[in-house]
């Protein structure tokens, strides 16, 4: 049997020190349910150290994505403020393994959310949306992992940045998107990549994270990538702009 608290204890090692770690599911099975208790209980030891919860993400919610790593679930992880990266500001690349930048919608919670619920309902519960990115660092060695992996690895989340809030009342199923690095396009996209309408993801965050208590109002959710995550080089400065809501950038310095 695995033992789930030993793997959470080598995988918020892995990421506290950005070292690198084989798949856990290369030496044992692992299901998707044990995977999930692994995050959580890998959360807990961040939590113990002062992290607070403030959200979550959403992953694989795009094509692209799941494509680029070869799973077609969507997935969730936990956002903390440790996490949260100034806008305009820099990340310390010696902090993460392998780290990779991916266009995001986020969205900020008025009020709770949790379980079934429709799309007009979760739009109610939005205070507000905004142009961001993630920061994602698989801890495994070369950016390898099966579903439960992943899961494990609290859906690869590192780090993440936002933009200026602007009113959820606008039509925002079909933004264009472009990742620019050092002023270079070097991914287009649109909204309409995360789940067909970024609201969807909403939806299925609220699903997810039933067995919590659901979404918290002043929480971020951050919709997932809408394009393919592009891998971050010291030195490079990278901006996304969404049509209508404007830019969120970031550097990356040593
Ligand atoms: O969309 C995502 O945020 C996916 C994260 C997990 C897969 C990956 O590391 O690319
Ligand atoms: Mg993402």
């Amino acid at each position: 049997m695995t033992n789930l608290a030993k793997c959470a204890e080598i995988v918020d090692e892995a990421a506290r020190t950005a070292a690198a770690i084989p798949q856990f599911t290369e030496s044992a099975p692992l299901d998707v349910e044990e995977a999930y208790a692994i995050q959580a209980l890998s959360m807990e030891r961040r939590f113990a150290r002062g992290e607070r919860l403030i959200g979550v993400k959403m992953g694989l919610t795009s094509r692209a994505k799941m494509i680029q790593v070869g799973v077609d679930e969507v997935i969730w992880g936990r956002l903390t403020d440790a996490m949260r990266l100034e806008e305009g500001g820099s990340l310390s690349k010696a902090r993460y393994v392998h780290p990779r930048i991916e266009p995001e919608l986020a969205f900020l919670m008025k009020r709770e959310l949790s379980g079934e619920v429709s799309a007009a309902e979760a739009l109610s519960a939005v205070e507000a949306i905004a142009p961001a990115m993630e920061v994602i660092d698989s801890r495994y060695r070369d950016f390898k992992f099966a579903l439960p992996d992943v899961i494990a690895d609290n859906s690869s989340s590192s780090g993440f940045v936002v933009g200026n809030w602007a009113r959820p009342d606008q039509d925002f199923s079909n933004l264009g998107i472009v990742v620019e690095v050092d002023g270079r396009p070097v991914q287009i996209g649109s909204t309409a990549a995360i789940l067909g309408h970024p609201i969807r993801s909403l939806v299925a965050a609220a699903r997810a994270t039933a067995g919590i208590g659901g979404l918290k109002p002043g929480w971020i959710v951050l919709a997932g990538g809408a394009t393919a995550a592009h891998p971050l080089k010291l030195g490079q400065n990278v901006r996304t702009t969404i049509q209508n809501l404007g830019p969120v950038s970031i550097s990356v310095a040593e």
